[in-house]
């Protein structure tokens, strides 16, 4: 490994900022390096305390604000997903030349393996793994993690081809490119899937949020670059580096893209060299469904395009892939009504993305903790396409008065009924009793769960049961996925 591309030293007294998933990675990685290290985690209680005490006894805790006192003596701070670099005391710390970053840089200094990295406000879970579903079904191994869930150092223990690596803005965020770096690219090919509002609680606006996504590039050969996306699209013509484009639509040569025939639609790519088009998979014979998911895969074969894989395998694999759970996922057919599960739609944009992939009546269950997100895109889709809304959590009201402020400017949908609820139990069966026959009920949130729930898996497992409760209490026609 070449030394030159470090910035951070395992001799240097060194401050871990968080005990939770990625801390804890943090700390098992360093203590193996036998870096002088101790934890400071504001939360008295912090998830991995019981293992820190456990199996690094040696390693020193500290539950305290964030502080410069807290921070003298360290040189260098490795700060969680979590806590924002930008606290008044790390930027002091910055300004006094301490190194502040997350276990990203870490990461890409200490890896020897070829990295796919994917951001994106939406579908970056979808993504990164059907890249390593891919790669697999290719007699090659692969194995995904970073925002996913296996944190970042932690994939470093894996023998294996490519890294896939999902990140999020938080942990974009404290990556720095320096003289000493900047040469290094880690990362085969990566990509901005998509902006769109997201966390607004912690960013000044969208072109802040957007900066910190385009990171990504910074250490990549190749970027995959969402053609449509006119934001990417600016950070483009600044860039010099090999891009290869994705678009909604039918692609020019070099680029991956959508061709629709009626409500059949085509994923391809046109070869540069001969101008052939190559179709990859059709949305018949694909398992997930809806454009945003067909855009997903056009984007993961951009992103697969400098590996050179067997294009046979390719298209054999995708037509096998299932998609995760808690995004758009079938549960149950009550009466005619198809129940589906998207509490991972965290935001704006994956709820409008999930009300897309459906023509039908939709009864709408929405709600949560809203980030500060500006509703009026999703209230506007709402008012023109929705029949009934259901709104539970914190921010119901907030998303009620858009909707009913896009009705009256519109002049649409002066029927669509709207219900606050107070639980996820009295949402499903109050859905049940404003569907028209046949229609969809769509639990997609488009906030995040911390009001009600830990996270959105025990969000999305709670609607499910609620779901199957209501099925074998009303003993009717009814079908329930086996599985969830
Ligand atoms: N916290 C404190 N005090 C501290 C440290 C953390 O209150 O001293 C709080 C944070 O404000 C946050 C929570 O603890 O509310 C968890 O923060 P963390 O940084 O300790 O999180 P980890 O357990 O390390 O998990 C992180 C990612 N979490 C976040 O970015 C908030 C996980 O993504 C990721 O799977 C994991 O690292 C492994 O890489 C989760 C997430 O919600 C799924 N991500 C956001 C998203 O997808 O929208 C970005
Ligand atoms: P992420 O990891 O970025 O949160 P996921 O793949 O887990 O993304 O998908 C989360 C939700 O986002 C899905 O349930 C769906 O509602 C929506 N979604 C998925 N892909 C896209 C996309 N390309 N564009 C917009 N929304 C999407």
């Amino acid at each position: 490994m070449n030394n030159n591309n470090h910035i951070f030293h395992f001799h240097k007294p060194t401050l871990v900022i968080g005990l939770g998933l990625s801390g804890y990675s943090c700390v098992k990685f360093l203590v193996n390096k036998k870096c002088p290290i101790s934890v400071l985690d504001t939360r008295e209680k912090p998830p991995f305390i019981d293992d820190l005490k456990t199996n690094y006894s040696d390693v020193s805790f500290i539950c305290a604000e964030i502080s410069e006192q807290a921070l003298t003596g360290y040189e260098q701070i490795i700060v969680s997903p979590g806590i924002s670099p930008r606290h008044p005391a790390l930027i002091a710390a910055q300004k006094a030349e301490k190194l502040i970053i997350g276990d990203l840089n870490i990461f890409i200094q200490e890896t020897e393996t070829p990295v796919i990295a994917v951001t994106g406000s939406n579908g970056k879970s979808t993504v990164v793994s059907l890249l390593a579903h891919i790669i697999n079904h290719c007699d090659k191994k692969a194995i995904a993690g970073g925002n996913l869930g296996l944190p970042l150092l932690d994939l470093l223990q894996y023998q294996v081809d490519y890294y896939i690596i999902e990140l999020s803005s938080f942990q974009l965020e404290t990556l720095i490119s320096t003289k000493s770096n900047s040469n290094i690219k880690p990362f085969i090919s990566a990509s901005v899937l998509n902006v769109t509002e997201d966390h607004m609680d912690r960013y000044k606006d969208l072109q802040d949020y957007r900066e910190t996504k385009q990171k990504i590039y910074k250490f990549a050969q190749y970027q995959v670059i969402n053609q449509l996306d006119s934001h990417n699209t600016d950070y483009k013509k600044t860039e010099t580096k090999q891009a290869i484009y994705f678009t909604e639509q039918g692609p020019l040569a070099g680029e991956f893209g959508l061709i629709c025939r009626d409500k059949n639609i085509d994923i391809v790519s046109i070869d540069k060299e001969t101008n052939k088009s190559i179709l990859w998979a059709n949305s018949e014979t694909l398992k997930i469904k809806g454009r945003h998911n067909y855009l997903n895969i056009a984007s993961t074969l951009a992103l697969l395009a400098p590996l050179e894989l067997d294009s046979n395998k390719v298209k054999q694999s995708l037509t096998s892939f299932e998609g995760l759970d808690h995004r758009c996922q079938w549960v149950a057919n009550i009466n005619n009504h198809h129940f589906y599960n998207d509490s991972k739609g965290t935001n704006v944009g994956a709820t409008i993305a999930a009300i897309n992939s459906f023509d039908d009546d939709i009864v709408l269950i929405a709600g949560g903790i809203g980030k500060d997100a500006d509703f009026s895109p999703l209230a506007d889709i709402i008012a023109k396409k929705v029949k009934g809304l259901i709104l539970i959590g914190h921010d119901a009201n907030l998303i009620k008065a858009a909707v009913e402020s896009s009705i009256t400017q519109y002049k649409d949908n002066q029927s669509l009924t709207i219900k606050l609820v107070t639980n996820l139990q009295k949402a499903v069966t109050g859905a049940l009793e404003i569907a028209s026959e046949n229609a969809i009920v769509l639990f997609s949130p488009a906030c995040a769960s911390f009001d009600m729930f830990n996270n959105y898996v025990e969000r999305g497992q709670q609607f499910v049961q609620e779901v199957k409760q209501l099925a074998s209490e009303l003993s009717v026609n009814s079908k329930v996925k086996e599985t969830v």
